[in-house]
């Protein structure tokens, strides 16, 4: 099988990286400990060599090297025999000799040290990228394990449905074989149908004949049930429009009865309105009579001094100039305000208080809304007297009215309120 086949390399592999330089203890622990022993070794060797040299040196050589030194100097006799002995020499020459050979081989065992430490630092390195290599390789042996037991499952389940279809298959050999004997059967009962159907043949011709006329007369009866359709349609038809008449006249009724009620007790109020109004007409003609009588009294008041009478009221003509608001203070100080001109006789008569081209400020602004001109009273202009072309707001700043002598009536003109001219009162 493929998954065993699979299962085997895995094996090998892990025996392969157990047995060769790529083992993860060789590569983790062994390797590097082994070389840093090593080197630890030799250069505790080194070292101790180096030390027996120099002790060497100091303990034999110099004292020797001093001795000679101190014959040549002191005692010529002495070093004279000394330097006949050829066996110090000789001793002396093989020593220097040795140090030599012992300075070389120190070194050589430096450049071995030097050549064990590079070689040191390579492994090292080798041994980070042999684990890298392990790493990727641990991995991939994992995936490849997850494979197999991915396909192994797969197999299991391959094995299933080929058991199942393996029944199947039997199943349908055997439907297969009951059906070819069914089948053995039916061609005999098909020559026996064959034989029937012929007879079958003629007897479906008369029928056929029959069907003919069956179908004619179905068709009245069609045209017959399409006529009672309409009928039964239309006949639904008026029954809802009887039902909506019946409805209308249901609420004519209501509606009949309310407006009749209402009809009553408009008659009731009718009655009552008239006698109020009865009433209010006696209490108009009372009232009428009181303001005749009032209006005859103040027509024979006279106004004071410097007060000109015009109807029921009395108007002052200023003799000095003010800007209209103060003209307007002048006014209410004296009881009463600017002119309010009520209708054309009023017009005339303001007119008449001034002399021929004179102006003077009455009652008359729209400082409130621009273009919206009211009378000091809060009541809107009902008849003006504008000269043509005015209201024209020149300099967007005329927003008081003046009324100007200048024909028998006189007309209006807005201007600045800030300029002084005379003013008229009315009380
Ligand atoms: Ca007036
Ligand atoms: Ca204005
Ligand atoms: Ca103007």
């Amino acid at each position: 099988m493929d998954s065993l086949e699979i299962d085997d390399n895995v094996s090998g592999f892990e025996n392969l990286t157990m047995t060769r330089l790529i083992t993860p203890d060789f590569q983790r622990s062994q390797t590097p400990r082994s070389a840093v022993v090593c080197l630890g070794l030799l250069c505790a060797v080194l070292l101790a060599g180096n030390i027996g040299q120099i002790v060497n040196y100091e303990l034999k050589i110099r004292p020797v090297l001093a001795d000679l030194n101190q014959v040549h100097r002191h005692t010529p006799q002495q070093a004279q025999h000394f330097l006949q002995n050829d066996t110090l020499n000789k001793e002396k020459d093989q020593l220097k000799t040795n140090l030599d050979a012992l300075v070389t081989r120190l070194n050589n065992l430096t450049k071995e040290k030097d050549q064990l430490l590079t070689s040191y630092k390579t492994l090292a390195k080798e041994k980070e990228d042999l684990e890298s290599v392990h790493l990727a390789l641990t991995t991939e042996r994992n995936e490849f394990k997850a494979s197999v037991n991915n396909l192994t499952d797969e197999k299991d389940q391959l094995k299933e449905s080929y058991n199942i279809l393996k029944q199947t298959s039997d199943q349908l050999q055997m439907s297969y074989d009951a059906l070819q004997a069914d089948h053995n059967v039916l061609t005999e009962s098909k020559d026996e149908l064959q034989n029937n159907y012929a007879t079958l043949q003629t007897e479906k011709d008369e029928l056929q004949t029959r069907l003919s006329s069956v179908e004619a007369h179905r068709n009245q009866l069609r045209l017959l049930l399409s006529n009672y359709t309409a009928l039964r349609r239309e006949k639904d038809r008026l029954q809802r429009q009887f039902d909506y008449l019946n409805l209308r006249r249901d609420l004519l009724e209501t509606s009949y009865s309310s407006l009749f009620k209402a009809k009553d007790r408009l008659q009731y109020d009718l009655t009552n309105t008239q006698r109020r109004n009865q009433q209010l007409q006696t209490s108009r003609d009372q009232l009428q009579k009181m303001v005749n009588e009032m209006e005859a009294k103040i027509r024979g008041m006279n106004c004071q001094m410097g007060w000109r009478k015009f109807g029921m009221s009395c108007y002052f003509t200023s003799g000095s100039k003010k800007n209209w608001t103060e003209s307007r203070k002048a006014c209410i100080a004296e009881g009463s305000d600017l002119v309010i001109i009520n209708t054309g006789d009023e017009q005339a008569f303001v007119n008449s208080l001034l002399n021929s081209g004179e102006n003077a400020w009455i009652g008359l602004t729209d400082s409130l809304t621009e273009g919206e001109w009211k009378w000091v009273d809060g009541t809107p202009v009902t008849t003006a007297y504008w000269q043509p072309g005015q209201p024209n707001n020149k300099f967007v700043e005329q927003d008081c009215g003046e009324i100007v002598q200048n024909s028998p009536v006189g007309d209006w003109n807005d201007d600045g309120c800030f300029a002084d001219q005379k003013w008229i009162c009315e009380k």
